[in-house]
């Protein structure tokens, strides 16, 4: 795994700069675009929420996480927020050496503990250790001096990440975690730092992959995580399911999704109700140069339903993940059929008018059109059911850095009436990746245009989405 630290980023990292939003953010925009962050836990305290996040340092291309340390950022109104540094980092574990992963923090006792998975250097992969400050903000020490959990432990998981901590009413904490299909969860001693009885696996939670969060609300529990079943993802990706149940460990009963796949492969909740409003707070890899390994955390609005379940949480996406958003206009791709001279079976034709806003040419997290392993000049077709004024295109090309990649020219047709014919008086078919490629040209009025696509030799092409303007 590569240890390359994003280099600025970085540097203002290790000296505790605070980065501070300019002006009041959009909704669901990054908490931060001066680092990457992941893996986000909430805690409110007074009138300040606090997000507890990984840190990607992956380098572009990069693939694998490579995390070094946790920051802590502070809000004290969901919008605005300020990076107060990083608070945690592995070398504060002398027993770990790598993988700063998805962590939480719970107060007890009058201080604040800071569970986190870290790759240990002893046995096995990963470890859960526990740091404990006393203020949200630390500083933080690690607790133990050795992992809460690990291989060794009996009945743990399959790999020990993600633990999320809970105490009730009553004062009991509970710990849950895991990843790989094993969730577990135990009780906490008193002093946090030690398992309470043996290890449980909970039941009736469905389709359980990793990233649960719990919390309670009038009187019953959730626990949200992530999972990554066809019914919710595409392959590769994840989705946040939820269950409910009316004591700490359980039994189950799944709910549904709450939170659709993200733009990155992985997907981590935290949820969390700050000065009157429910939040939903995880990551994705929308922020401009982002990746699976360069991830950025975000939230958006929750609502709950009057019987207790959880309204699917609208995700809202700005203009433009990533360099060069869509043109403004009424986007008649939308109503339009598509059809192609071929499009592979694992494809998704109608993936190139969904609306989707890709966050690069590899993001095909919404589908894609490709024809590998056709080449030459394939064609993509619009039909309406009755005449269009078009005057633009554009276009966004899908590169899989496999078979398919950036073609090597391409035109716009529309059918006159008795055959498909260049759209005169057409400026460059732009074949740029991670952008919206616009051709220009005098309005032409028809129910029909095409997009011929002439691939490099040796490859396919493919469209994540194609507007008609
Ligand atoms: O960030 C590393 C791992 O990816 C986390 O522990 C998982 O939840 C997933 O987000």
């Amino acid at each position: 795994m590569t240890r390359l630290r994003t280099t600025v980023l970085g540097a203002l990292a290790a000296l505790g700069l605070v980065v501070a939003s300019a002006a009041p953010a959009p909704a669901a925009a990054p908490i931060t675009t001066a680092l990457y962050t992941a893996d986000p836990a909430a805690l409110v305290v007074g009138d300040t929420m606090y997000l507890y996040t990984g840190h990607d340092e992956a380098p572009v291309g990069g693939t694998n996480f490579v995390m070094r340390d946790w920051h802590v950022f502070t809000s004290g109104d969901a919008t605005t927020w300020t990076d107060q540094g990083a608070k945690l980092k592995i070398a504060d574990f002398p027993w770990a050496g790598a993988d700063a992963w998805a962590g939480e923090v719970e107060p007890k006792n009058g201080k604040y503990y800071w569970y986190v998975p870290v790759n240990g250097n002893g046995a096995g992969w990963m470890d859960i250790g526990v740091a404990v400050g006393d203020s949200p903000l630390g500083p933080f020490r690690d607790a133990k001096g050795g992992p809460l959990i690990s291989d060794s432990t009996p009945n743990s998981s399959p790999l020990n990440i993600d633990p999320t901590v809970f105490t009730d009413d009553d004062g009991q904490s509970y710990i849950y975690w895991g990843s790989y299909y094993g969730l577990r969860a135990a009780k906490l001693k008193p002093d946090m730092i030690n398992l309470d009885g043996s290890v449980i696996t909970p039941q009736g939670v469905s389709n359980f992959w990793e990233a649960p969060w719990m919390f309670k609300r009038n009187g019953v529990y959730y626990l949200a995580y992530a999972a990554n079943d066809s019914g919710c993802a595409a392959s590769g990706y994840a989705c946040i399911r939820y269950a409910t149940a009316s004591s700490p460990l359980g039994p189950w009963t799944h709910r549904g999704v709450v939170l659709d796949q993200v733009t990155s492969t992985t997907n981590h909740p935290a949820i969390i109700e700050f000065k009157g409003q429910w939040y939903m707070v995880y990551h994705n890899a929308s922020s401009p140069g982002g990746g699976d390994f360069r991830r950025s955390v975000t939230l958006d609005k929750l609502y709950w339903n009057a019987d207790g379940t959880m309204q699917k949480v609208v995700q809202t996406t700005g203009p433009g993940g990533g360099p060069g958003g869509p043109p403004t206009g009424a986007n008649l791709a939308l109503t339009a059929t598509p059809s192609t001279s071929y499009v592979s079976p694992w494809e998704t034709l109608a993936a190139v008018h969904d609306g989707y806003v890709p966050t690069s040419s590899a993001d095909h997290s919404h589908g894609a059109y490709g024809n590998w392993d056709h080449q030459g000049t394939e064609w993509l077709e619009y039909r309406w059911n009755s005449a269009q004024s078009i005057s633009r295109v554009a276009t966004y090309w899908f590169d899989d850095d496999l078979g398919i990649d950036l073609p090597a020219s391409c035109e716009v047709q529309y059918w006159n009436g008795s055959a498909y014919v260049d759209v005169p008086g057409q400026s460059a078919c732009g074949t740029a990746a991670n952008t919206y490629n616009v051709t220009t040209f005098p309005a032409v009025s028809t129910t029909r245009l095409r997009l011929s696509i002439t691939s490099k030799s040796g490859y396919s092409t493919g469209v994540l989405e194609w507007m008609a303007l």
